[in-house]
């Protein structure tokens, strides 16, 4: 049913908004965009939120009336977005009141999941894990959570999961999103962590946007970027990108490389930084180290070598460093283009790499943007359900392992430090080598945005796993589960969560659950009781009564470290529209940029990591990294390029990269709930170059067939600005009608392979090799992807 909506402006097909240009450091002004359901009634009240369609972060108020959300308006007074929102956060609110909500837990009886009550499912997901405790012993149970719940649901479960259960297999989907966004900030700066603020890009005099298409995945920063862009002093824009995006379009050089070849043209750049003099010697010998190195391997790469590799023309090459090389004030940004390609990490610091020999950190419009994804992926990372230990605890280092287990109550033997916690693709593979025999997952949809789903299918099918979904739909995984935990959703819970530039908001509930649901929150919680963890003095381990102790504990623990919370509460942050971390006595209203005062992470004794060699992934080792301290200066390091996985063949002779369009937001359950959105891309899609479509006979809208070595998939075509040889992919949709057995053949996963980056252990979305060809004139009656 489509809804009338009374609105300000319009979002879907005015993505962006009208222009609102502001000079180089200035002020970006106020708009304020909403929407409002009129047919729902008067507004009763605003309840104080942010957004969670994406890690931009922009601050809504929600509307309601009696106990429905019945619309969204912008936050005029909040730092980060000055009252705008997109289209998906101006509508997505919608799937909240969707008909198909789960409302009670679900439990396999006979092979069907059947409605039961919490005291039979929670029973059921206990006994379990008990039995495996028991029998196998903590190695056997994994978690798989979130970059879209809240601060204090990450900390439970990792609080329950390290210090209770005493796993090492708890990894967020964070590990697809910013995994690598993570660890290319422990590698140059010590520690996570993006140190730059929102307000550099109204300072800045040049972006470089790297494998970020902004203008579809961040609307609310790309509007930012064009009241720039389009304002009186236009910033330089260079972009990194094998297609012509709407992001691209706007660019003074678009490098539309191939893709997979991020490390040979960065080092290129790099290197003609450094022959023409573009470098900031004095600042690069007083705060970084590795200089002498980088230089020596980025010299191989030649304007001409890079030209070659990427298949992009030498005097744009040139020119894109020039522009990196005299601009006054860099804003660099970095995204999937780059974290899902192979050679993530590697090429993800070669971006730091070009803002350090400038001294491009730590001042107003010059800083690198590790841009973040999912809404609340920070908070994952922080509070260590994601691959680390919380607060960027360094697991190599003992004095922080006893730290946290005294801060937890815990025997230091207790909480597993000794190998690094385990990524969600190897505990895949444990799945399949059957060692591991539990999984819940929370707030994912593994069985669509997991790499090769035919695998991955067959995995959460399994007898030997008992999977538990906590979700608010049935979702392609829920269906596979034994027990299915409805939750609420944003709007329904309170809780915090952190953007891409550290900024923290309070969500306050607006309105109730449907049903039986519960937080995320209450249910870890209660499993904990339930499971009877206690600490080292037979207290409950997680002894919060409600939201606000978690918080306040998580803060306490925080003081110190990079993420610190220490001055922060729900008192301050309801008084507030977003603080920036660090916040603490010395700084109570936070920090807006890291850095300023040049010193980095890096001591042996107080960074996250001792880093990795960037090309094979080794761990370096504590004696190692004590050895060379850096003490506080970044650390530059290089990478060799190498060729992409799976080379095309023959019989594969396409590249395949995958990726998001504006419309929606990953496997679409929320907003392939929505009407407007539904409307605007109601289907899946293949995009071709026009000259690769006329060779295939292909024509717009032909039903056409994609194939690799994994799966194949049938979707009509749309004819694009790809790089020629190049297919794109949006991973949005997954296969909603389960009963139907061909269901699945249009989620692009299907085709991708089982990769991931030696460092950050991210997966490689972005390069496989495909064949295409043409299934069906368009003209034809409907065909298998119309449905
Ligand atoms: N509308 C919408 N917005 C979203 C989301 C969504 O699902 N929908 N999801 C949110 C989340 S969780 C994330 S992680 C972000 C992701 O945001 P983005 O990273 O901006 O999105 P993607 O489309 O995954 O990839 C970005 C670009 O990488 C390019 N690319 C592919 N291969 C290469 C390569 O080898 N090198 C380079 N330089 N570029 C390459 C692609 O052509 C694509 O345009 O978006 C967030 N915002
Ligand atoms: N081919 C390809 N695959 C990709 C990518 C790509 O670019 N290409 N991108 C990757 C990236 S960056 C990402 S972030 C992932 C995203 O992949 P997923 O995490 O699988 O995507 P979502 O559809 O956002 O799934 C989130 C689920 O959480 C539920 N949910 C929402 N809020 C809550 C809550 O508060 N509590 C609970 N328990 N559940 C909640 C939603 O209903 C939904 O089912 O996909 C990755 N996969
Ligand atoms: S830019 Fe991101 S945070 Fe802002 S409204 Fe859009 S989806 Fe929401
Ligand atoms: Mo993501």
């Amino acid at each position: 049913m489509a809804t009338e909506h009374v609105m300000a402006t319009d979002r879907m097909s005015d993505l962006w908004g009208p222009r609102t240009p502001v000079r180089r450091g200035g002020e970006w002004p106020a708009r304020s965009d909403q929407v409002i359901n009129v047919h729902e009634g008067q507004v009763e009240r605003w309840v104080p939120s942010a957004c969670v369609m994406c890690s931009y972060g922009c601050g809504v108020d929600i509307a309601v009336a009696g106990d429905r959300i019945v619309g969204v308006r912008g936050r005029a007074e909040d730092r980060t977005n000055r009252g705008r929102l997109g289209p998906k956060g101006l509508y997505s609110w919608q799937a909240n009141s969707s008909s198909d909500r789960l409302t009670s837990p679900l439990i396999r009886r006979d092979g069907e999941l059947v409605p039961t009550d919490w005291d039979t499912a929670m029973d059921a997901v206990v006994g379990r894990t008990k039995t495996l405790l028991e029998e196998i012993g903590p190695s056997a149970i994994s978690f798989y959570t979130s970059g879209q719940l809240f601060l204090e649901e990450y900390y439970v479960l990792a609080m329950l999961a390290r210090g209770g259960i005493g796993t090492q297999h708890l990894d967020g989907n964070t590990r697809l999103c910013t995994a690598t966004a993570e660890w290319a900030l422990i590698e140059s700066f010590g520690a996570d962590g993006d140190p730059g603020s929102y307000t550099d890009i109204d300072h800045c005099d040049a972006l470089f946007l790297v494998g970020h298409n902004v203008a579809e995945t961040q609307t609310v920063m790309w509007a930012r970027m064009l009241d720039r862009l389009h304002g009186p002093d236009r910033p330089r824009l260079v972009v990194i990108d094998p297609r012509r995006t709407p992001t691209a379009a706007e660019a003074d050089i678009h490098l539309a490389i191939k893709p997979g070849t991020n490390v040979a043209i960065l080092n290129a750049l790099l290197a003609e930084m450094i022959s023409r003099g573009w470098v900031d010697r004095a600042w690069v010998d007083a705060h970084t180290v590795g200089f002498e190195q980088l230089a020596g391997v980025v010299s191989e790469y030649t304007a001409e070598r890079a030209a070659e590799i990427c298949g992009v023309t030498v005097p744009d090459v040139r020119r894109a460093a020039e522009i990196l090389g005299t601009c006054t004030a860099l804003v660099s940004t970095v995204l999937q283009g780059v974290y899902q390609s192979h050679q993530a990490t590697a090429a993800a610091v070669q971006v730091n790499n070009i803002n350090l020999i400038r001294g491009m950190i730590g001042r107003p419009g010059a800083t690198v943007f590790q841009m973040n994804g999912q809404p609340t992926a920070q908070n994952t990372r922080e509070a260590g359900a994601n691959g680390t230990l919380p607060v960027q605890m360094n697991w190599q280092n003992d004095d922080h392992n006893q730290a946290l287990a005294r801060y937890w109550k815990i025997d230091v033997l207790d909480l597993p430090h000794w190998a690094p916690p385990t990524h969600v693709m190897q505990i895949m593979r444990y799945i399949e080598t059957g060692s591991v025999n539990f999984l819940w997952v929370s707030g994912t949809n593994p069985a669509v945005s997991l790499p090769e789903l035919g695998r991955i299918r067959s995995l959460l099918e399994t007898d030997d796993l008992y999977l538990v979904v906590s979700d608010a739909f049935l979702t392609e995984t829920a269906a596979l589960a034994e027990v299915v935990l409805p939750t609420a959703l944003w709007g329904e819970k309170a809780g915090t969560f952190t953007n891409a530039d550290r900024t923290v908001h309070l969500s306050e509930q607006a309105v109730p659950p449907p049903g039986q649901a519960r937080s995320d929150f209450d249910v870890f919680v209660d499993y904990a009781r339930r499971m009877g963890l206690q600490n080292r003095e037979g207290q409950p381990l997680i002894p919060f009564s409600n939201l606000e102790e978690a918080f306040d504990d998580f803060a306490r623990l925080s003081a110190g470290r990079p993420s610190d919370y220490s001055g922060l509460s729900y008192a301050k942050l309801r008084e507030t529209n977003g603080i920036q971390w660090p916040c603490n006595d010395k700084q109570p209203e936070g920090q807006e940029r890291l850095y300023g005062d040049w010193s980095f992470w890096t001591h042996a004794e107080r960074c996250q990591s001792f880093g990795h060699d960037l090309e094979t992934g080794a761990t370096n080792e504590a004696d190692e990294y004590r050895s060379h301290d850096p003490a506080g200066r970044a650390v530059l390091k290089a990478a060799h390029y190498s060729d992409p996985f799976e080379g095309s063949s023959e019989r594969y002779p396409y590249r395949l990269i995958t990726g998001r369009s504006v419309y929606h937001f990953h496997t679409r359950t929320k907003t392939g709930r929505v009407p407007e959105l539904v409307g605007a891309a109601p289907e899946m899609w293949v995009e071709l170059n026009p000259a690769d479509a006329a060779s295939l006979e292909i024509a717009d809208g032909d039903l056409v067939k994609v194939s690799s070595p994994r799966g194949t998939l049938y979707a009509p075509a749309r004819l694009s600005g790809t790089r020629p040889g190049l297919v794109f992919l949006p991973f949005h949709y997954g296969y909603w009608d389960l009963s139907d057995p061909n269901g699945h053949h249009r989620a692009a996963n299907e085709l991708t392979l089982t990769a991931w980056d030696p460092v950050s252990k991210q997966p490689i979305f972005k390069s496989a090799a495909v064949a295409v060809s043409k299934e069906q004139e368009a003209s034809a009656p409907a065909g298998r992807a119309q449905r």
